[in-house]
């Protein structure tokens, strides 16, 4: 079974996703996500000029060696825009080896570990009073988990916190639009969030909170302290994460989990974090880490480590990335948490999907393959419209090192 054709699809259905897929000689076709948020179309060129050129007539069936031909082949190893082609490459190969087995992918990977994959929501408002009722429509909807966000007194605008109800969309304008930080108002002002959603919602509510690398680490220390009595599941992104090291710090003064890394693109990003158990949750997704195969590897390394998956899942990630997220969830042994934000209704049509939300857990598709697809009519009625996320400067006009 070789592969006869490969096509890129960039679509634009409230946000932007590019796709690939890959059509073989039996006539089976997979698909594998590639969106970079603010970046979709340096991953377009890589794939349509240099990896769809090197696919034709290779043997669809070897997934392994065609990922070490992709990473290996390039000798520019690493990097988002290489890594997400890669995955794109290994998603749509997964898929199809799946719909040739007859098999969901979840059965490839060695079959259920759990029932359902529990997911994680997101409450966000500018006010204490507003995310509370956010939590609470959450909580209505069966969701176990939830990560709060809310606005900085003192401060315009924030990053994370949506303008839309119970929707979220961070890339908002051709170029980046500039917001502003004050880390001495960020860290008088989370505490009490966390302090009001506790007395309103008990113990046992899951809670989570992103600091999107904002801090030093010992800013971050001295949050994580400050959040110990309302023992969140995971401080997230506290810093920065190129010096692995630095977590270091942050590990010696507090007890609150760390979670980091959805910008990683390969096993060497989180190597040290996960070796010195520097990290609790690793966040890593399908279509920024290389696809099914070497997220795998990350998983498996992280396993050895006690530390578990919490894997990114925002709207930029595209259903097909969701879909093949959920089967490996729900195999690995070490599955923690997986973030789910809902996508547009616009962006559900164009990849009809199996996989459903029900009582704060996803369940993948039992169809053969990932059971998701791409309409590409509907897909070619949303051209690509550019949109950047958002740059932060401090109060002083500096860029902020986030
Ligand atoms: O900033 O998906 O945890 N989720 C996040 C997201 C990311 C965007 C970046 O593309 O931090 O909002
Ligand atoms: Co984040």
């Amino acid at each position: 079974m070789k592969i006869v054709d490969a096509r890129v699809i960039v679509t634009c259905p409230d946000r932007n996703f590019v796709t690939l897929k890959i059509i073989t000689s039996s006539g089976v076709y997979g698909v594998g996500d590639a969106t970079l948020n603010g970046r979709e179309l340096a991953v377009a060129a890589y794939l349509t000029e240099h990896v769809v050129p090197a696919l034709i007539g290779r043997d669809a069936s070897r997934i392994e060696d065609t990922w070490q031909y992709l990473y290996r082949g390039a000798y520019w190893r690493r990097g988002p825009v290489t890594m997400s082609a890669i995955a794109a490459v290994d998603t749509a190969l997964w898929d199809i080896k799946g719909k040739v087995a007859g098999l969901p992918v979840y059965q490839l990977l060695g079959g259920r570990s759990r029932e359902g994959v529990t997911v994680y929501g997101h409450a966000n408002a500018s006010s204490v009073d507003d995310v509370l009722m956010e939590v609470a429509d959450y909580v209505a909807l069966g969701y176990k988990a939830v990560r709060v966000q809310t606005g900085v007194p003192g401060l315009e605008s924030t990053y994370g916190v949506g303008k839309d109800r119970m929707f979220y969309e961070p890339a908002d304008a051709a170029l980046p639009t500039e917001n502003t930080w004050s880390t001495p108002h960020y860290l008088e002002h989370v505490p009490t969030v966390f302090a009001a959603v506790r007395e309103e919602f008990g113990p046992t509510l899951r809670l989570l909170h992103d600091v999107h690398h904002r801090l030093t680490p010992i800013e971050a220390a001295r949050l994580g302290k400050s959040l110990e009595p309302y023992h969140l599941t995971w401080m997230e992104d506290p810093v920065p994460a190129e010096l692995q090291e630095g977590f270091r710090l942050i590990r010696q003064h507090t007890t609150t989990p760390i979670a980091v890394g959805e910008v990683f693109n390969t096993i060497w990003d989180c190597q040290q974090l996960i070796t010195e158990q520097l990290i609790d949750y690793i966040r890593a997704t399908v279509v920024h880490a290389g696809g099914i195969t070497h997220l795998r590897r990350i998983f498996d390394l992280a396993a050895l480590h006690h530390v578990r998956s919490g894997s990114h899942g925002a709207t930029d990630l595209s259903p097909v990335c969701m879909a093949a997220a959920l089967h490996l969830d729900l195999a690995i042994p070490n599955f923690g948490l997986q973030e789910y934000m809902r996508h547009t209704p616009a962006t559900d049509a164009v990849f009809p999907h199996g996989y459903h939300f029900a009582d704060g857990y996803l369940h993948p598709s039992e169809e053969p393959g990932l059971g998701v697809d791409i309409d590409e009519e509907l897909a070619a009625r949303y051209p690509y419209r550019p949109a950047s996320l958002p740059v932060n400067r401090l109060q002083d006009g500096t860029m902020h090192n986030w």
